[in-house]
């Protein structure tokens, strides 16, 4: 069997012989994983699929570090089509093999190729053995007939696709029944529709017994009771009949203790709690969950039931002293004492529950209030649609909040007090409903100066020589007013980043990441870190670093481009890139305001690559940025710039300081060479950086 370089070396010969040819080089954008659940303890094959090209495959990155991966090579080497073109590798077949310990749950993983770095791809690690759809299952006449406890991986592959199952349950028996499926297609790049599954369970002659379409969201769930042994059936289906042959699923059944939740859902880090088990089928009352001493914010950790280790669970650990609501509490002369800070564990345990909170403010001192329960894209999944209010011992509401953000459900505020006194925080659900699973946490500091991160840019792979751009995104909070230095960790050998500081008046730089000509193929996950001085509580001059959430470009339905926060940030060396280096001059600008600037552009392409190109200094995708360099006061001057290259190779950027254009210090910025691969991909190479100054009046 030949190794992957050695394919990739013959390719590159086959391509010195063959006639040039249009050669656009995209990154692999996975689809699917399927089957899509692996075992722990137990090495199995399956299949990655992509769109563009997984040629030249030959490391997988999984997300976690317990899952090895290990690509087998294709029984026959591909081909290309046409002479001179790549060979087109649309799925490779992987081995992976968790480790017997291995958290149960989804993993992010990427495949690196010699000519790029996949967008991100998802697995599911879990703990009984895999069972794959087979043959034609669509009546419940005709099931696939499985043994449990198991995992059943198949696809929704087509409209009207209906897949049946059907197994043995003995008397007495409580299974639980978890579908991952919608949830995992969030981060896939490339699905212009997405499944919604729903799950239903029959006995023999037919009867309905349970059904759910969602409750991880657009994930089904439910437990069963089974008084009687006998033969029961299993369907899933989309919810509208829909199907795709990319829409994988797992169905994992089993008859052991399975809580849906737990309470409290804030537990202290560097301690193990015991917690209330929610759900049908947890079959006992409590477990442990021990937290590490160095986790922080939303976590995944292995829940214990009678001192055996069971499934994971979601919970929120707090860097402050966790406190519970005591009952009743449901007015304002009820309301629980705090002392803060403190993250609050509370329940609206039926409907029409509210919770009181009451706290002594002294005037101007700022308060975050924060309720974690339920948040799209992660694993905390309480009911509870939490409505957050801040009111004054008459009863008056001074501040109120029901979702962050339209992508954050949770309520947050902060809230400044105009004098000293008792105050009352209350949490209630928007509609009124309530039960046992109702669970959230209520976090309550002070609201000191500090910063997010974001990184519009979850993938960079350079040729040698080349260069590709990130932009950082800064959210200043609560008075945070300085500069913040940002950096990248754990770079591949041979990759450099220009040093990146975002100037007070500037919520966002680039970071413009370089393959030395040397550098050899290589493959790392990075973190981006922001760092920035502030000062404390005490008013002391503190450094805080943050970590930057990596944001993955997801192509909408119609063609917009939609992102999603990702966990793995990666950075490969490849082999060869369609544009090899944009050179630029001049490289340092100084402008007075009300000056411009030609900054020429010559691209330097790729032998094999004869098409369009354009140029930007922004990151745009129809009429909106998504990044960009310039500080405040500097436009790109579109009518003077030349930026549709065509099949040439030089073009010039004019850039303007408006009159009154505030002084900046070698600020850099980066012109981008563009290759449009589809109607909305575009893949970005970009110059080195350019310093740019403005200088005072
Ligand atoms: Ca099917
Ligand atoms: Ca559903
Ligand atoms: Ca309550
Ligand atoms: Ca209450």
């Amino acid at each position: 069997m030949k190794r992957a370089w050695q394919i990739a070396l013959t390719w590159l010969l086959s391509m010195m012989l063959f006639q040039p040819g249009v050669a656009q080089i995209s990154y692999p954008m996975i689809t699917y994983t399927h089957p899509l659940a692996v075992q722990r303890g137990q090495s199995s094959e399956v299949e990655v699929a992509a769109v563009q090209n997984l040629f030249g495959a030959y490391q997988v990155l999984v997300e976690g570090g317990d899952v090895q991966a290990e690509i087998i090579p294709p029984k026959q080497e591909p081909k290309p089509e046409k002479p001179g073109a790549l060979p087109l590798v649309r799925s490779i077949r992987v081995r992976l093999t968790p480790k017997p310990d291995a958290l149960t749950g989804p993993r992010e993983f990427r495949v690196a190729t010699s000519l790029s770095i996949s967008s991100v791809g998802q697995l599911l690690v879990v703990e009984d053995p895999v069972i794959v759809e087979q043959g034609v299952n669509n009546a419940r006449e005709s099931p696939n007939k499985v043994s449990l406890p198991g995992v059943i991986c198949g696809r929704i592959e087509a409209a009207e696709d209906v897949d049946w199952f059907a197994f043995e349950v003995k008397p007495g028996q409580t299974l639980s029944f978890l579908v991952y499926c919608a949830r995992l297609q969030d981060k896939i790049h490339d699905l212009q529709k997405h499944a919604d599954p729903i799950l239903t369970l029959y006995d023999s002659s037919g009867r309905e017994l349970a059904s759910n379409d969602d409750f991880y969201f657009a994930d089904p769930y439910f437990a069963y009771h089974f008084k009687e042994g006998g033969t029961y059936y299993l369907q899933i289906r989309d919810a509208i009949y829909d199907g795709d042959p990319r829409w994988v699923y797992a169905i994992c059944i089993t008859d052991r203790p399975y809580a849906t939740g737990v309470y409290p859902l804030a537990l202290p880090p560097g301690k193990s709690s015991t917690v209330e088990l929610l759900g049908p089928a947890r079959q006992t009352d409590s477990g442990t969950v021990s937290v590490p001493q160095s986790a922080q914010g939303i976590q995944w950790l292995p829940l214990h039931i009678h001192g055996k280790p069971a499934h994971p669970v979601g919970v929120y650990v707090s860097s402050y002293p966790t406190g519970f609501e005591q009952e009743s509490n449901d007015t304002l002369a009820q309301a629980t004492p705090l002392s803060i800070p403190v993250c609050v564990n509370g329940r609206i345990q039926k409907p029409g529950d509210v919770d009181c909170y009451k706290v002594r403010l002294n005037k101007g001192q700022a308060l975050r209030c924060e309720v974690l329960a339920r948040r799209f894209g992660t694993v905390l999944n309480s009911p509870l649609d939490a409505s957050l209010d801040i009111l004054d011992s008459q009863g008056r509401v001074l501040a109120t909040n029901d979702d962050t953000s339209t992508a954050i459900k949770d309520p947050s505020l902060t809230f400044t007090p105009q004098a000293d006194g008792e105050y009352v925080i209350r949490v209630r659900d928007l509609f009124g409903k309530g039960g046992e699973t109702f669970v959230y946490a209520l976090e309550l500091a002070p609201a000191l100066p500090d910063f997010t991160l974001r990184c519009d840019g979850d993938k960079a792979w350079l040729a040698p020589g080349g260069s590709m751009a990130w932009y950082v995104h800064v959210n200043r909070l609560h008075g945070f007013s300085g500069p913040v230095s940002v950096a990248v960790r754990n770079l591949p050998e041979g990759v450099t980043v220009h040093p990146l500081v975002i100037p007070p008046n500037m919520t966002q730089g680039v970071l413009v990441l370089t393959a030395s000509p040397q550098a050899k193929r290589a493959v790392t996950n990075i973190q981006v870190v922001g760092v920035a001085s502030v000062r404390d509580a005490a008013g002391k001059e503190k450094l805080l670093e943050r970590i930057a959430t990596p944001i993955q470009e997801i192509y909408l339905p119609g063609g917009g481009r939609g992102r999603f926060d990702v966990n793995m940030h990666t950075v490969a060396v490849v082999e060869r890139a369609d544009v090899e280096r944009v050179e630029v001059t001049p490289q340092v600008i100084t402008l007075k305001p009300g000056e411009e600037v030609k900054i020429a552009v010559r691209v330097h392409r790729h032998p094999e690559y004869k098409g369009n190109i354009g140029l930007d200094v922004m990151l745009r995708h129809l009429g909106t940025i998504y990044g960009t360099p310039l500080p405040p006061g500097v436009t790109l001057v579109e009518g003077k710039s030349k930026t549709l290259l065509g099949q040439g190779s030089e073009g010039h950027i004019v850039l303007r300081a408006a009159p009154d254009a505030p002084p900046c210090d070698q600020v850099p910025i980066s012109v981008l060479a563009q290759v449009s691969i589809n109607f909305v991909v575009k893949i970005s190479y970009s110059s080195s950086p350019i310093l740019l100054s403005i200088s005072p009046k």
